[in-house]
Parts: structure tokens; C-alpha cells; sequence
């Protein structure tokens, strides 16, 4: 591709487009706060438009919110070449996580414009709705959505914390459009940080993701008996809190028992009635179990039910553990992941094959198209973190190489 593709991405644009768009809900901690479907979210939108008008592409939305931008090819009636990510945030994210793969994208259309090159097949980036699954859970909701995982009229009904829904906000931003799923797209590639510490530590410049492992959410309901905190002997309580941090206790170590390659995180806690001097009488935790086989994560599931049984008697308590959302373990398309990995070399950049720890819109769109990613170094291997740092080389590197993935697949007119 290189040898015939001598067209060279402009990473100081690149770079300035990212800081630019970091600006957008900027913390004091140097990471952003962007949550889906939020006004920062929608600012976020109106700027890369902008920037999508200013190199005479079209844009247009989906009955999800997912954001299509499009640049016409020679042979405009052939499936596009879709790229894509997510410009949503965690409460506490970082500058790169989604939207280096946006605007990478936006940098493959800016050089091909600059330098007068028409694709045979259209080009598309995607920019999907709620990928984080922070705010409306799950995530990659509106990849989901449109990859037929989740019914359209049950992401409607999602609400966040204060009881909105995903109606509501999408109504309220207009971002309803037309179809879901139905756009015609021949493959899709999609570049990201890896937001895990194998590339920097072997100091290699290019991810080949080759697939994704799979996840399993979860929700834990510990129920026990409120009580006052002053009368009541300590052997007679039957505080949900305290079982619950058995429990916590109990996933992290069924996550260890299957390294190296297991990851189990209980982020979300919410104690009832939370109150200093009354016994919890009940909690709700989440837990996120993650792992390249899905067999293990059974395995994992059915060593936390027994553990849990156990944990629960010792405390005098009962608990209910209902799976939230499942995503399998998906491999992505094997001429895609060659054509990353030709790109890679052809590029000469250091690169390896590599399963994602991370879900990503990637993950659903595999589901209807030949897929595969690009993944580049992130410092420390340090996401949904506000550090979150990305060498401006290595940016570059991975955006060159899904210009050539691109063109590659989409052919030059
Ligand atoms: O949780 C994930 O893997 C993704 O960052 N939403
Ligand atoms: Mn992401
Ligand atoms: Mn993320």
C-alpha cells in the first residue's frame, strides 16, 4: 500500500485537532468530561461538523444518534469504507480514549482532500452514540443499537441516575434521524489507544487487534437487616456491607485465580439507606468480568455464585446476582487484520497481533461487516484515567496506517 500509497497523513493537524477537541469539557485534571448525549456532547459534535463541512463532506444521523460523515466516492454506489469511534467520555476520561479514533478519522478524509485523491468506494465515519456506557449503561449502545444487539425502543427507555431517558435526551438534542442499520458498508476499521500497557512496555509502535475478549456485567443485590449502628451486638447484625465487601473481596481474587488473562472490577457501589449510624440493610454493586475465552468466563461466574453462597451464610444475609449484558469474545475479519498489518509494515512501524482488552463500537460493527482495529501506545497503559497521555508520533503512525488500510480497501479512483 505504501509503495503505492505515498500520500502522508499531517500529524501536527492531527494533534491540534485533538487538543482542540480536549478543550471540550475539559477537567482541571487535564481529561475531559464529555458524557453521552450531555450539550459538552453535543459541542463536541457541532465542532467536528464544522470541520467535516470545511472538506465538503456530508453528515447525517440514525434513529440511534450514531453520526455518519461521508465522503462520496468515484463509484459512489459501491458499499463504503466506514471508520469510526466515539467522542462520548467517562465522568473522569482522557483526551485520546474514542477521539483519536474520530479524528483520525477526519485526518484520513482532510490529506485525501488535500491532496486531490478520490476513493473508488465512499468513505464513512462513524461517530457512535454512548459508547462508554457511563452515564446510560450498557455501553456501546448506540453500536448495539445499530448492530441489532439491542432493540430500539429498549435503548429509548434507558434512563441516567436522574431518571432521563435516551429518548428524552436524544429528542431534547435532536439527534433522532433515519434507519438504523441499514447503511451499506463494505468494511470498517477503527483506530484506538490501546488503554492497557503490552505496547509501550515492548516499546511497538502498531497494535494488529485481531479481536476482542469477551465481558460479562453483572449486578449484585446484597440484602441483610437495617439496624441501629449503637444497640445493636455485633453478632447479631446482619449488615449488608459487610458481606457485600466479602464478596468484593471474593471477584477479585476469582480474577486473579485466572490470570493472566482474567480482569474482574466492581466499580459502582450504592448502599441503602446510607446513613452513618444504620446497619446497611441493603447494597447494589456492579461488577465487570472480562476474559479472551467465554468458557472461563462461566467458569468465573460459577466460582463467584459458590463463593457468594458461602459469604452470604457467614453473614446471615441473601443475595441476588443478575447478569446485566454479555458481549462475547469477538474475532475480527482476517483480510481486514492482514490489510493492518500490511499497512503496518509497509509503514515500518514495530507492530504485533493483539486481543483487545477494551469493548469498542469494533466489537458490534463485526457483527455486520468484515472489521478489524488499529491500536497505538497510550503512556503507562493508563486510561479512563484524566492523565491519559498518547505519544503525537505513534497518533500519526496509527492514523497512516488506517489511511492505507482504507485506501487499500476502498481502491483509488
Ligand atoms: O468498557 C469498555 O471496555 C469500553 O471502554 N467502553
Ligand atoms: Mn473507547
Ligand atoms: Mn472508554
Amino acid at each position: 500500500m505504501n509503495s503505492e500509497n505515498s500520500i502522508r497523513i499531517d500529524a501536527d493537524r492531527l494533534w491540534r485537532s485533538l487538543m482542540e477537541m480536549a478543550r471540550i469539557g475539559a477537567t482541571d485534571k487535564g481529561g475531559v468530561c464529555r458524557l453521552a448525549m450531555t450539550d459538552l456532547d453535543q459541542v463536541g459534535r457541532n465542532v467536528l461538523e464544522r470541520w467535516c463541512r470545511e472538506i465538503g463532506c456530508s453528515h447525517s444521523l440514525d434513529l440511534a444518534g450514531n453520526l455518519f460523515i461521508r465522503r462520496a466516492g468515484a463509484d459512489d454506489g459501491l458499499p463504503a469504507v466506514m471508520t469510526g469511534s466515539h467522542l462520548d467520555s467517562q465522568p473522569t476520561g482522557g483526551r485520546f480514549d474514542g477521539v483519536y479514533g474520530v479524528l483520525a478519522g477526519l485526518e484520513v478524509l482532510r490529506t485525501l482532500v488535500e491532496h486531490g485523491v478520490t476513493t473508488r468506494a465512499p468513505l464513512e465515519l462513524a461517530v457512535w452514540n454512548n459508547e462508554e456506557g457511563s452515564r446510560f449503561s450498557p455501553p456501546m449502545m448506540g453500536s448495539g443499537a445499530y448492530a441489532g444487539v439491542f432493540e430500539l425502543d429498549w435503548v429509548y427507555a434507558l434512563e441516567d441516575a436522574d431518571g432521563v431517558t435516551v429518548r428524552e435526551e436524544l429528542k431534547r438534542l435532536e439527534w433522532i434521524g433515519e434507519g438504523l442499520g441499514d447503511r451499506e458498508v463494505d468494511a470498517y476499521f477503527e483506530a484506538h489507544i490501546e488503554q492497557g500497557p503490552i505496547l509501550e512496555n515492548e516499546q511497538t509502535t502498531i497494535g494488529v487487534v485481531t479481536g476482542a475478549q469477551g465481558q460479562r456485567w453483572y449486578e449484585l443485590d446484597v440484602y441483610g437487616q437495617e439496624a441501629h449502628a449503637g444497640p445493636t451486638p455485633m453478632p447479631l447484625r446482619k449488615d449488608a456491607l459487610v458481606c457485600t465487601a466479602g464478596m468484593i473481596q471474593a471477584v477479585n481474587r476469582i480474577g486473579l485465580d485466572n490470570a493472566p488473562d482474567a480482569c474482574a472490577t466492581c466499580g459502582l457501589i450504592r448502599v441503602v439507606p446510607g446513613s452513618r449510624n444504620v446497619i446497611p440493610g441493603h447494597v447494589w454493586t456492579s461488577i465487570d468480568t472480562r476474559h479472551p475465552d467465554d468458557r472461563v468466563l462461566e467458569d468465573m461466574e460459577g466460582a463467584m455464585r459458590r463463593e457468594f453462597d458461602a459469604i452470604a451464610d457467614r453473614y446471615g444475609c441473601r443475595y441476588d446476582l443478575s447478569v446485566f449484558w454479555v458481549s462475547p469474545a469477538t474475532p475480527f475479519d482476517r483480510e481486514c487484520v492482514d490489510l493492518v498489518r500490511k499497512g503496518a509494515a509497509q509503514g515500518g512501524y514495530s507492530h504485533r497481533d493483539m486481543i483487545s482488552g477494551a469493548g469498542h463500537d469494533a466489537v458490534y460493527m463485526a457483527r455486520k461487516v468484515p472489521t478489524a482495529m488499529i491500536f497505538v501506545p497510550c503512556e503507562g497503559g493508563i486510561s479512563h484515567n484524566e492523565s491519559e497521555n498518547a505519544d503525537p508520533e505513534d497518533l500519526a503512525a496509527g492514523c497512516q496506517v488506517l489511511l492505507d488500510s482504507m485506501l487499500a480497501r476502498a481502491g483509488v479512483a
